[in-house]
């Protein structure tokens, strides 16, 4: 008997130019461009195996060892229907002795390997690493960048955690969404000196979800309509151009503006949102004194921070600045011993 098994994983990604709102919720279609990092580290992975048998009743989840339901016409059964759709199209009609895989139905289980407790978002590789399993169980001879078109449909930032490097989800103008996909601006190896090192600030459950914090933020912030118009467009542009000259004083400068307007758009959102706290915020004057001083030593920014929708800091930095920041981060935030709780932790440093 044949078994139909495949695994596939996929890290997290950083944005270094956010995505911060939706023009279409159901197929996921963002109001602006976005561009990330994606961590290239080992133990920042989500890893999914998807199964397929004539045997099974129904497609069945479970995360991280727990089943979850998957519920009719939500975002997992989209990508699994999506999935399905791809292989009976690419492959069953193409090739009539091709297994019939697309009419059976599926069992897949996924684990994250970070802790929950670094407060690290797992949509973006869950359903990355989802959809390139289930394009590996069903063979399919499509590109990162089309599998990205169904990726974005579960979560839209794991759209980006279909490539390595920097990555690109253009926003794209077809009200269908196919032409709102991932693109790779460069590989990893074309810029290898980067570094992320992952503050966690606070384990604590973000009191508003993106999902519904970037949605309020559409419907009542005016400061998003001039950011989507007027300023992440040139964003997008100048930072893509800082990646491939390699120009890390460009590439901090648009990073670092970019994550403040974000938390501007969030704070201009009614009821505001605030997701940084006073540790987060002294971490940036930390990182805004340090480059002072590389600024004035001629040496240009030596670090970027960027913050999600939670208070953990991400600070990027050429490898041969990392341990200098971990040591000055260590000693204006001594972290307790055993506890990542309301403390201040470090999570990793590591190549991006
Ligand atoms: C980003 N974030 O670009 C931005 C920055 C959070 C802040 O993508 O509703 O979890 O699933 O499409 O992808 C978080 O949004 O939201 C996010 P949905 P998602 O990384």
């Amino acid at each position: 008997m044949t078994v139909y098994q495949a695994t596939a994983s996929a890290p997290v990604n950083i944005a270094c130019i956010k995505y911060w709102g939706k023009r279409d919720t159901k197929l996921i279609l963002p109001t602006n461009s976005s561009l990330s990092v994606t961590l290239d580290q080992d133990h920042l992975r989500s890893t999914t195996t998807s199964r397929a048998d004539a045997s099974f009743s129904k497609d069945r989840l479970w995360l991280n060892g727990k089943e979850e339901e998957i519920k009719e016409g939500g975002r997992m059964s989209t990508c699994i229907r999506e999935m399905k759709r791809l292989r009976k199209e690419e492959v069953e009609d193409k090739n009539p002795n091709e297994p019939k895989l697309s009419t059976f139905n599926v069992h897949i289980c996924s684990h994250n390997n970070f802790p929950t407790a670094a407060g690290l978002a797992s949509s973006a590789s869950g359903f990355a690493a989802l959809v390139s399993s289930l394009a590996n169980l069903y063979a399919l001879p499509v590109s990162a960048s089309d599998l990205s078109l169904i990726a974005r449909q579960g979560s839209g930032s794991a759209c980006r955690s279909l490539f390595g490097g920097f990555v690109a989800w253009q926003m794209g103008s077809n009200p269908t969404g196919v032409d709102s996909l991932a693109v790779q601006v460069a590989e990893q190896s074309h810029w290898p000196d980067i570094h992320a090192l992952i503050c966690v600030v606070s384990d604590d459950k973000k009191g508003t979800s993106s999902t519904s914090g970037m949605q309020r933020t559409v419907e009542t912030s005016a400061l998003l309509q001039h950011r989507i118009k007027e300023v992440v467009p040139r964003r997008m542009e100048e930072i893509s151009k800082a990646i491939m000259e390699r120009d890390f004083d460009a590439f901090a400068r648009v990073t670092m503006a970019d994550s403040n307007q974000f938390h501007a758009v969030a704070l201009d959102t009614e009821p505001p949102i605030f997701y940084m706290n006073d540790v987060s915020r002294a971490i940036i004057g930390l990182i805004v004194e340090y480059n002072r001083v590389g600024v004035e030593e001629g040496r240009g920014y030596r670090a970027a921070y960027t913050y999600d929708a939670g208070p953990n800091a991400v600070i990027y930095a050429p490898k041969e600045n990392v341990k200098e920041i971990v040591e000055l981060v260590v000693s204006y935030f001594p972290q307790r011993e055993g506890s990542f709780k309301d403390n201040f932790g470090l999570f990793g440093g590591g190549q991006v």
